[in-house]
């Protein structure tokens, strides 16, 4: 496969590299992809450098697929581009996500719906993802009504200039003189504001989780609800997820629909002080559900804590998965060629 990687100097390409290499993604040619200020700046992979190229470039090489992670306004200018000369795009932004003719796709719940005239490809956003790859089992089985939602998620999700903003408040630094990307110190904080205020008091962060969650799951009558908080932790987002649902349910059949999901590690022992953590998901690509129990102030309710590392499920990983599945089903490569 021609692959290439827009973003490719990020945080997500970075991720994105150890993440092709350890699933083996069969590569043949490789086209690092970033802003101007990067072009001709080598990555390592495989023990081979590869010259960083700028997006023209890239659009004439034609890849097979083009995995984007580099930002909405990015991906809503060049996608089209790519897909203009049957390049498929795999796209991390939030730009495609709510087009209403564009998939959104976890693979182990939706990557049925794919087919040769998806061009670009919506990866969701990492807190919905791991969300939603632990509810739809459960959906599926019960039937969810409404669901209350906490995140506690990671600042890696901003990207390198929060990663650089934690780094230096923790070093001592004072960093309000600088161009930090959050409004006040995330060292030794926890800020209820992930991505920008929209005008119904709540943050895009939270709207993603009712919107994606909804279209992903294919049922809008879930009532969705949402707090999300930036926390000074570099290995995950975590997620307080309180379920109701239409039909009765036992915590047995919970932990065994979840237990049998592709994807799904349940930790959850009590006696051993086994929960999933930020510091146990770290460099891992599945998704750890565990504190599993019953809502007991309500009929059909459920409290789950879910962990992953954002970098990876909620974004490396679940890309290069839908990649996967692509060629797998010759939507990508030389069979999907002469289709588009
Ligand atoms: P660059 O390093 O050249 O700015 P992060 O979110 O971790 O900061 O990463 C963003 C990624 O998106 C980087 O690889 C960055 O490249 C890339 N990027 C940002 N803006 C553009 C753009 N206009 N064209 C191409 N790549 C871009
Ligand atoms: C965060 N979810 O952790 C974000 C990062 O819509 O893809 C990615 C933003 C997005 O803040």
């Amino acid at each position: 496969m021609k692959v290439a990687v827009v973003g490719a100097t990020g945080l997500v390409g970075g991720v994105m590299f150890q993440v092709l290499k350890e699933h083996k993604f069969p590569i043949t040619e490789l086209y690092p992809v970033a802003s101007a200020r990067s072009v001709g700046k080598k990555i390592n992979y495989e023990g081979k450098d590869y010259t960083v190229i700028g997006l023209e470039d890239a659009v004439a090489l034609r890849p097979d697929v083009a995995i984007f992670s580099a930002g909405g306004s990015t991906s809503l200018e060049w996608a089209p581009k790519f897909a203009e000369v049957g390049t498929v795009v795999v796209d991390n932004s939030s730009a495609w996500r709510m087009d209403p003719t564009k998939k959104l796709v976890v693979p182990e719940v939706n990557a049925g719906e794919l087919n040769k005239e998806d061009l670009i490809i919506a990866n969701p956003n990492c807190s919905t993802i791991q969300m939603v790859l632990a509810l739809a089992p459960l959906h599926k089985a019960f039937g969810i009504k409404r669901l209350v939602i906490s995140t506690y998620q990671s600042f890696t999700g901003t990207g390198v200039p929060a990663v650089n903003q934690y780094e230096a408040e923790k070093r001592g630094e004072d960093t309000s003189d600088t161009d930090r990307p959050y409004h006040y110190p995330i060292f030794e904080n926890c800020i209820p504001h992930c991505d920008v205020f929209l005008d119904n008091a709540y943050t895009k962060e939270e709207m993603k989780l009712v919107h994606e969650t909804r279209k992903i799951l294919g049922d809008d009558s879930i009532a969705i609800t949402a707090t999300a908080v930036r926390v000074p932790v570099h290995g995950g987002h975590s997620e307080s997820v309180n379920v109701e649902f239409h039909k009765p349910f036992t915590v047995e059949k919970v932990r065994e629909l979840l237990a049998e999901t592709p994807g799904i590690i349940v930790q959850d022992d009590l006696k051993n002080n086994l929960y999933p953590m930020p510091l146990l998901a770290k460099h891992k690509d599945e998704v750890f559900v565990g504190r599993i129990r019953r809502d007991e102030s309500i009929e059909n309710g459920l409290n789950l804590w879910i962990v992953a590392d954002n970098l990876r499920k909620g974004a490396a990983t679940n890309a290069v998965q839908i990649a996967t599945y692509l060629m797998e089903h010759g939507l990508i490569g030389e069979a999907a060629t002469v289709s588009h």
